[in-house]
């Protein structure tokens, strides 16, 4: 006979277990990377990211088939420039941006000797804290560097006041700067309230609109300049350290409900000429329309995410659990 404890004990491992379902970590991740807010790292970390962040800028292309691309830092740039009017205001907004993130992490990692996890900026938590510019993510040290100043709006403090960019759509390539103009009002949408109601649709359809327009909005509007070009905007690194935010928003929403969320996707699989218009952009180019592994008009999990080779395609279905093989990742 068991005693009553043993028998105790195996009901809770059971049921422990049929609560986790999918094993985690994934298959071809053997320890989640740890991903922390900006306001939570040593000094340490937050220099140890910020120089794999430059190595980025100065490691030369990987992939070498973008004209004008002087370094991985412009590559990197090139695939959300060249897909900016294909990758926003659609169902694959949030897992095409998910798999930007990694690509961006596994490079600082792969490449450039980086021991950490991709950081994401809190931004509530800054907003409800005290004025845009205090946020510790642009500290001139152990930060981003702050404002930009001047017509142009170039930062000029900061580890990034040298980064030149070089790369625009459309072959007019030119170098400029990294811009930034801050925007205390537009912080405002990044307030509690609009992410608890996006937190609160029950449906994917709704729920990737509502993200997209306050919480996510929030951060490019706030930071004006480069980031707040709908094509050029991971140009800035704040970027990866805004859309990590964005992200973790996305898998707080699908883990609320994570039977049905591990797999719910839908919404467009192509932005409307309304959109694009009102953003001025041209209409995506056939060669992604066409082959995007969708069978309609809608976002599936069969859906393609390119990269531009700087790491291999995946499908949607491949990143839907932020701690499978692909993404490997959890967020505090
Ligand atoms: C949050 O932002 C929205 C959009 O700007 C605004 O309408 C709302 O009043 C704000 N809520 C709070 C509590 O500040
Ligand atoms: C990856 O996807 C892009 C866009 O659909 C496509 O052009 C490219 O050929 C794909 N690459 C491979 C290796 O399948
Ligand atoms: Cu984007």
């Amino acid at each position: 006979m068991y005693p009553w404890f043993q028998i105790v004990t195996l009901m809770v491992l059971v049921a422990l277990s049929l609560g986790h379902t999918i094993p985690r970590p994934g298959v071809g991740c053997t320890s989640l990377n740890r991903r922390k807010s900006w306001n939570d790292l040593t000094n340490l970390e937050k220099a140890e990211y910020i120089r794999a962040e430059r190595c980025l800028m100065s490691h030369p292309p990987v992939v070498g088939t973008t004209e004008g691309a002087q370094n991985l830092w412009d590559e990197l740039q090139w695939t959300h420039i060249w897909q900016g009017n294909y990758i926003h205001f659609v169902g694959h907004f949030l897992p095409w941006h998910r798999y930007l993130i990694r690509t961006h992490e596994l490079l600082l990692q792969t490449l450039c000797g980086y021991t950490g996890a991709q950081p994401y900026w809190d931004e509530v938590t800054d907003y409800e804290s005290g004025p845009l510019h205090e946020s510790s993510v642009f500290d001139p040290v152990f930060g981003v560097g702050g404002n930009g100043f001047g017509e142009e709006g170039c930062i000029r403090d900061g580890p990034f006041r040298d980064t030149i960019l070089h790369l625009k759509a459309g072959g007019d390539n030119e170098d400029y700067c990294i811009s930034r103009r801050f925007d205390q009002t537009t912080f405002g949408w990044a307030n509690r309230s609009n992410i608890e109601a996006c937190h609160a649709l029950s449906k994917y359809t709704e729920a990737w609109v509502c993200y997209n327009t306050y919480p996510h909005s929030a951060g490019h509007a706030a930071l004006g300049g480069v980031m707040f070009d709908t094509i050029y905007s991971n140009g800035d690194p704040i970027f990866y350290l805004h859309h990590a935010y964005v992200d973790r928003m996305w898998w707080q929403w699908q883990q609320a409900d994570l039977a049905n969320r591990l797999t719910e996707i839908g919404g467009p699989n192509v932005p409307s000429q309304e959109v694009l218009q009102s953003v001025g952009l041209p209409p995506p180019s056939s060669t992604l329309v066409d082959y995007n592994g969708d069978e309609g008009d809608t976002t599936t999990l069969a859906h393609v995410l390119w990269m531009h080779g700087i790491r291999p395609n995946v499908t949607i279905a491949e990143v839907m659990d932020l701690g499978g093989g692909v993404i490997c990742a959890e967020y505090f």
